[in-house]
């Protein structure tokens, strides 16, 4: 074990607030929906035990609709905002989450985590998986009852914090066809005390995001109401790929655990999300871009979620090979792969969140989907990058792609475990 291994282990540990991990001391200190699965993986390689119970926590905060929320507020921690007085979910009794939390879900990566799980373990494993199989398939069920919008025939999503990818420049559309709430309370923001404002979203974005937690907050968390009348709806690549990868590895989980009418309902979503995929394909761009759904404008560049069709296994063989073609061009213009957007996309920034930078758990993901599909010098690529990303610059919470610089979070929780489970040359070693 080297000494990069032993410190990933000591931030999860330090991370660890009993059962739950926090992303970072400070900046973080909620329980966050993706955050907590990528977790279970890094605790899976020294605890098992305490990787299912960072998923079972996770899905203590589920709705009764099924919606799993984008962050627990187990407590009331001021170093945050906006935190469960901003978000106020547990007024409205038709929804009444059992946790306080937010008002939206994150990307749902769960169900493939789970997956990992069950097939490096053994049959104490599958029965774990058997107890949140349920759980995780009323979340995949939430997307199609509550998030689909009509219009476009794919999941929406109704706020930037609900894609991961947050202050992402393919968000800008929706933005800009929103208006901040005249109305809008004064309040104060506790990011920028805590990392670099230059780092940090601008003030009009923030506006805007709180803005659209006050529209939630009076349709007493409606989901169709804010999905079908809200006023930001755009369709995410990110969440679209994940959720079919998701659904796939969910069907497989229920092919282990025989659970014949599940399979059925799975593979419904499934022939549903590959048929709307065609939403996202920009060909001008020749990539899946986020759109606008609202007037179906498309993004102006590339983004990190671009290239999860391979991870989605979805798209046809022009599409794959035109985002082979603009994910090469990138990698040609970066030190390290996966820029969160686009160099040649307008507004990138390789400092500024999601507008640049490379994010741990993306190229994880990205290497993945390339690997499978036989692009293994590619996927390499984008593996070494990230090992040498954390060997020069440490457990940050992402890194500048042109230098290698860190970003804004420090002993972040998912980098140390995709250090873990799968960056760290000793964990390549030993799948070698
Ligand atoms: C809002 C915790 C989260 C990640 C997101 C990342 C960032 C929060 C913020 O941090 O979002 O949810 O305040 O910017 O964008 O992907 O889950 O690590």
């Amino acid at each position: 074990m080297s000494e990069l291994d032993e410190q990933a282990i000591e931030i999860l540990q330090k991370n660890d607030r009993g059962g739950y991990t926090v992303p970072t001391a400070k900046l973080y200190p909620y329980q966050w929906n993706w955050d907590s699965a990528f977790v279970a993986l890094g605790f899976l390689t020294f605890d098992r035990d305490r990787a299912w119970r960072e998923v079972e926590l996770l899905l203590e905060g589920q709705w009764q609709n099924g919606m799993v929320p984008s962050i627990i507020f187990r407590r009331n921690d001021p170093d945050y905002f906006p935190g469960p007085a901003v978000w106020r979910t547990q007024t409205n009794s038709e929804v009444i989450p059992p946790i306080a939390s937010t008002g939206i879900s994150q990307p749902p990566v769960l169900a493939s985590i789970v997956l990992k799980m069950v097939s490096s373990g053994n049959d104490q494993d599958l029965q774990r998986a058997d107890t949140v199989f349920a759980d995780i398939l009323k979340w995949h069920r939430w997307y199609q009852t509550e998030r689909l919008s009509p219009v476009s025939g794919c999941v929406a999503t109704v706020h930037p914090w609900e894609t991961g990818r947050d202050n992402c420049p393919d968000w800008e559309l929706g933005l800009d066809t929103m208006q901040v709430d005249p109305e809008l309370e004064p309040y104060v923001r506790q990011d920028i005390k805590h990392a670099d404002p230059e780092q940090r979203p601008s003030k009009l974005q923030y506006d805007k995001y709180i803005s659209m937690v006050k529209y939630g907050r009076e349709q007493g968390w409606n989901q169709k109401t804010i999905t079908t009348d809200g006023p930001f709806v755009m369709a995410d690549p990110g969440i679209h790929f994940i959720l079919l990868r998701a659904n796939r590895d969910l069907l497989e989980i229920a092919r282990l655990l025989g659970k014949a009418e599940a399979i059925i309902e799975i593979q419904r979503f499934i022939d549903h999300a590959v048929e709307a995929t065609e939403y996202f394909w920009n060909d001008k761009l020749g990539a899946f871009t986020a759109r606008n759904i609202l007037n179906g404008e498309y993004s102006n560049g590339v983004s990190s979620a671009s290239a999860l069709c391979f991870y989605a296994d979805v798209g046809s063989e022009l599409q794959r090979d035109r985002t082979l073609q603009n994910l090469t061009r990138i990698s040609k213009q970066v030190q390290y792969m996966l820029p969160s957007w686009d160099p040649d996309g307008t507004n990138f920034d390789p400092q500024r969140y999601w507008c640049g930078p490379v994010w741990p758990q993306m190229n994880y993901i990205l290497s993945s989907g390339l690997e499978e599909q036989g692009h293994y010098a590619l996927a390499a690529r984008v593996r070494q990058d990230l090992s040498r990303l954390i060997e020069k610059s440490g457990f940050r919470e992402c890194f500048n792609p042109l230098n290698g610089d860190g970003c804004i979070g420090t002993d972040f929780s998912w980098t140390a475990a995709i250090w873990l489970a799968w960056a760290s040359p000793s964990t390549q070693e030993m799948a070698a």
